[in-house]
């Protein structure tokens, strides 16, 4: 295979599922990680059609998980040039007192833990090749405390100081590493913060026009088309409507 090859995690919907989109337009190869298998599947006769695709199912806080997927490998995916660590999600909006321990569990593990697996098992073949590109999806609440954000901007801020650290670490690897801190994106985000009450999720992106997947997903691609000496290594990606984590033009 001719064409770079990207890990794309959270690959089954909003921006890591945009961003495969973009990617297998441009003839990419992808490598699509997520744990619901039927919608990696489905992605895979789609955008396998545009470009070689293969699918990992695995659960990124899961270091057994992670390593088993990552080896199992086809060798013709096996050497990654960009590494996407996207997947993540927030889980509750309480006050840190009422927080529930499960909920701050999940965030640690998937937004910090499961992007520390991941790259562990990807940066050394980097560093072997003194070539990479890693992009972090952190947030706006990895720069800014809200009320009842807590742990999920905990977890974001330890996002943000990995970029950094992996920045100042990789770089005399030639490894670029950037991130892309978003402000509200209308995924399936706030339907995972909230349980499933899809009442609550859709309120959080009515009365403005929120960011888009792919609004995100083209940026992403920018970042990683620069030419080689081009490193945008942080980024705050707002709505028109939204000026801070807290303060938003609604109608
Ligand atoms: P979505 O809920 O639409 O997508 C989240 C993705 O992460 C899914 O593909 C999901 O796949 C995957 N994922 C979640 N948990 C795990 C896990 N334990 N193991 C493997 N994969 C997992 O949300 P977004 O697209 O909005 O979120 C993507 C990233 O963007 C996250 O890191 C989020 O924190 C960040 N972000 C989002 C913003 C927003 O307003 N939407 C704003 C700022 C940042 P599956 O369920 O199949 O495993
Ligand atoms: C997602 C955006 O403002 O809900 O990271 O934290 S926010």
């Amino acid at each position: 295979m001719k064409s770079k090859t990207a890990f794309i995690t959270g690959a089954t919907s909003g921006i890591g599922k945009a961003t495969a989109e973009i990617f297998a337009k441009n003839k990419i190869n992808l490598i699509l990680c997520g744990r619901r298998s039927e919608r990696l599947l489905e992605l895979k006769n789609i955008l396998g059609k545009l470009t070689n695709v293969t699918t990992l199912q695995f659960d990124v806080s899961n270091k057994e998980a992670v390593v088993k997927a990552i080896d199992s490998l086809p060798s013709a995916f096996k050497k990654i040039d960009i590494l996407i660590n996207n997947a993540g999600n927030a889980h509750g909006l309480s006050s840190i007192q009422d927080g529930s321990i499960e909920d701050w569990d999940a965030m640690l593990d998937i937004n910090v833990k499961g992007l520390l697996y991941v790259s562990k098992a990807i940066m050394p073949q980097m560093v072997k090749r003194n070539n990479g590109f890693i992009v972090n999806i952190g947030s706006i609440a990895g720069k800014e405390v809200y009320p009842n954000g807590n742990v999920y901007c905990a977890s974001k801020y330890a996002v943000n100081a990995l970029n950094k650290a992996m920045r100042i670490d990789l770089n005399k690897h030639n490894i670029r590493v950037a991130a892309i801190h978003p402000g509200a994106v209308e995924t399936e985000f706030s339907e995972v913060r909230f349980k499933g009450d899809t009442e609550k999720a859709k309120n959080v992106y009515a009365g403005y026009k929120a960011l888009q997947a792919m609004d995100i997903a083209e940026i992403i691609y920018f970042v990683v088309t620069r030419p080689a000496h081009v490193n945008i290594e942080d980024l705050i990606v707002y709505p028109t409507a939204q000026a801070s984590a807290t303060i938003l033009n609604k109608e």
